[in-house]
């Protein structure tokens, strides 16, 4: 369907005066949509949910009706009591004509539109530490309002997510095919990352075994909490938004604190080509656990804060991982531009990882002075 009568499809007031791709996403398309009249403007994020990564599109639009109610309240209780020192800010969804909150076009496929938050703009990498201080107040702020949310409300959106033995037991089965072996034998460098995957094997399972022990008790997660999905206040430069809220779900905050850092505090990026410029910058490290413990510290438990430096160094083990596998399964999860994209992202992530075990004790020592 052409995206003009796509976008139409749904309640905004105006006429559309422009259409373009928006973001740099993975998973889903987006574009922005930007309507007029006589008197002002009104811009909103058009996308369509990936159907090979989410099995039921139509539970994530359930489930973002859900998580968008709880936290709209609550957001307005708060701004009406004068409890923050900011308006926090989460988008909402716009419905169809129709009154629904998604569209489904003659391929099957669930579009939504949502709100853009105007007058803030998320970052691919760090812009310093003040930066990093608010990612860290923005992620704690969003676990506060979903601490509440109940997880009977949630359809699992993503089986599977984030369980990293999960992803070595893919990893394992792809190795196992005549493509990934042909991909190893033909390059020293996929053999060299399979080789920092096998050294490792122990450290996939250490949170789901804390978890299982019940050291550790399942909340509310975001699920992908990486720069890029954090909106920062272009007036005040404050965070004031977290936005891709597909993966909202019950799952250990700890994916979300290591997932933050994996992504805050590589100044890089994850589609660095030059790997000597990977390195785990603390201070970002520092800044961001600042703006986090001040929101959300209050919920902390000892045992939490006991499993905080394995989650730092787990995620981009995991992440580094899931696009190895996806390299040699030949890039059917993550959007890929170039061919050896996910190979280049993978050693990125590992190279992370080999930077956080190298700086273990004094991030160690940073954790317990929080
Ligand atoms: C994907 O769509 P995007 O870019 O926000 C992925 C995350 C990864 C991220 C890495 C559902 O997120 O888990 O951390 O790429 N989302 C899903 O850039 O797999
Ligand atoms: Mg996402």
């Amino acid at each position: 369907m052409d995206l003009t009568v796509l976008v139409n499809k749904f309640n905004v007031k105006g006429r559309l005066v422009a259409l373009e791709p928006f973001g740099s996403g993975n998973i889903n398309d987006t574009y922005l949509a930007i309507y007029r009249n006589t008197f002002t403007e009104t811009q909103v994020i058009l996308q369509r949910v990936n159907r090979k990564v989410f099995p039921q599109p139509e539970a994530i639009m359930a489930n973002m009706h859900e998580v968008t109610r709880h936290c709209h309240e609550k957001l307005e209780a708060d701004a009406a009591s004068g409890r923050d020192d900011r308006v926090w800010q989460m988008p909402r969804i716009v419905k169809s004509k129709e009154a629904k909150d998604y569209v489904v076009d003659e391929s099957g496929d669930v579009w939504r539109v949502i709100t853009r938050i105007m007058s803030a703009h998320a970052f691919d990498v760090a812009q310093g530490p003040e930066h990093a201080l608010e990612c860290g107040s923005a992620l704690g702020h969003f676990h506060y309002l979903i601490s509440d949310l109940d997880p009977k409300c949630i359809i699992d959106p993503l089986p599977g997510f984030h369980v990293t033995a999960g992803y070595m037991r893919a990893y394992d089965e792809t190795l196992a095919t005549p493509r990934a072996k042909e991909l190893l034998s033909s390059s020293m460098e996929a053999r060299r990352m399979a080789k920092f995957v096998e050294e490792r094997r122990g450290l996939a399972a250490c949170l789901e075994k804390a978890e299982a022990s019940g050291e550790l008790v399942k909340r509310m997660f975001h699920g992908d909490p990486k720069v890029n999905n954090i909106m920062i206040d272009d007036v005040t430069g404050k965070g004031t938004a977290m936005i891709d809220l597909d993966t909202v779900s019950p799952g250990l905050v700890h994916v979300d604190f290591g997932d933050a850092l994996r992504s805050i505090c590589n100044p890089a990026g994850e589609e660095a080509t030059n790997l000597s410029q990977v390195v785990f910058d603390e201070d970002l490290a520092t800044a961001f656990c600042k703006g986090y413990m001040r929101e959300a510290g209050s919920f902390m438990t000892d045992a939490d804060r006991a499993y905080l430096y394995d989650s730092i160094r787990l995620l981009p083990f995991e992440l580094g991982l899931r696009f190895f596998q996806d390299f040699l399964a030949g890039d059917v999860y993550f959007k890929t531009s170039t061919p050896g994209q996910n190979l280049n992202r993978a050693r990125v992530q590992f190279r992370l990882c080999e930077s956080v075990e190298a700086r273990e004790r004094s991030i160690r020592s940073m954790l317990d002075r929080l």
